[in-house]
């Protein structure tokens, strides 16, 4: 069973405070059921996950006086960021038979710079074309969640920073784009996350379950 999860790149997905670094703790906790080694499970995060994503990371969320971070800028630091992760890190995890988990990938940006600032999908697609090419994750989970539950939580942790002060309006948008992307994903499913945590673990147990079973039924 473990060789069917070796190589297989998981993505958590969902807007703030959906509960995505929770759900990794539960992911984790599956993996380690499933006798998955620690040391062959590889979290990641975007955007970062390395020494110079990383750096990207600190750009995006920077505030400078006088000056705003364009949204075609944002987009391609997305980008930027994504290529450095999967190439340096995922890429060859995933060739070392370990399994990736990701906090945020690709819909992240289809979501927050196609839905939340509105930039063209169609452009957006280009742009992962060439920059990241076919790469996509083997399982993702959608974490569902209003923008007022969510930005409520997030709130609660302390201070918001420059994306998550946007409008409700900008994630109600992105929430749009997410459940679209989802929906038309057969290696995607969405999970509703204003539940509490326990019934949330439970059900991303039973998700991955029949993930899992896809898999097996596929060999
Ligand atoms: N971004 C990112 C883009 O715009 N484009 C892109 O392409 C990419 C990759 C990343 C920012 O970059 C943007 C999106 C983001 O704005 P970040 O700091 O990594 O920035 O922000 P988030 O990924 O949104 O992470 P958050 O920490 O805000 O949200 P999480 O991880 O979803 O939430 P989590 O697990 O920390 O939970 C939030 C709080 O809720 C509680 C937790 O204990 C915590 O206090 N909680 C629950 N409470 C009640 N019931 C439950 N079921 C709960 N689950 C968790």
């Amino acid at each position: 069973m473990s060789n069917l999860l070796a190589g297989k790149f998981i993505v958590i997905e969902g807007i703030e405070g959906a509960g995505k670094s929770t759900a990794i703790k539960y992911v984790i906790k599956w993996l380690e059921q499933k006798r998955i080694d620690q040391k062959n499970i590889i979290f990641t995060r975007e955007p970062g996950g390395t020494v110079l994503a990383e750096k990207i990371r600190d750009i995006i969320k920077m505030e400078i006086k006088g000056e705003l971070l364009q949204d075609k800028s944002e987009l391609l630091l997305m980008y930027a960021a994504r290529v450095q992760l999967i190439e340096n890190i995922i890429k060859p995890s995933l060739a070392a038979g370990a399994t990736v988990i990701g906090d945020r990938h690709n819909y992240s940006s289809f979501a927050y710079q196609g839905g939340g600032r509105q930039i063209d999908l169609a452009l957006i697609k280009d742009i992962q074309r060439v920059s990241i090419g076919d790469f996509k994750p083997d399982f993702t989970l959608y974490l569902d969640i209003s923008p007022e539950q969510g930005l409520t939580r997030a709130k609660a942790r302390g201070k918001l920073d420059r994306i998550e002060r946007q409008e409700i309006a900008f994630f109600d948008r992105s929430r749009a784009v997410f459940k679209n992307l989802v929906e038309n994903d057969e290696n995607a499913v969405s999970i509703e996350a204003e539940r509490k945590p326990k019934i949330v673990e439970l059900a991303i147990y039973q998700q991955l379950d029949q993930w899992l079973a896809r898999l097996e039924n596929a060999i």
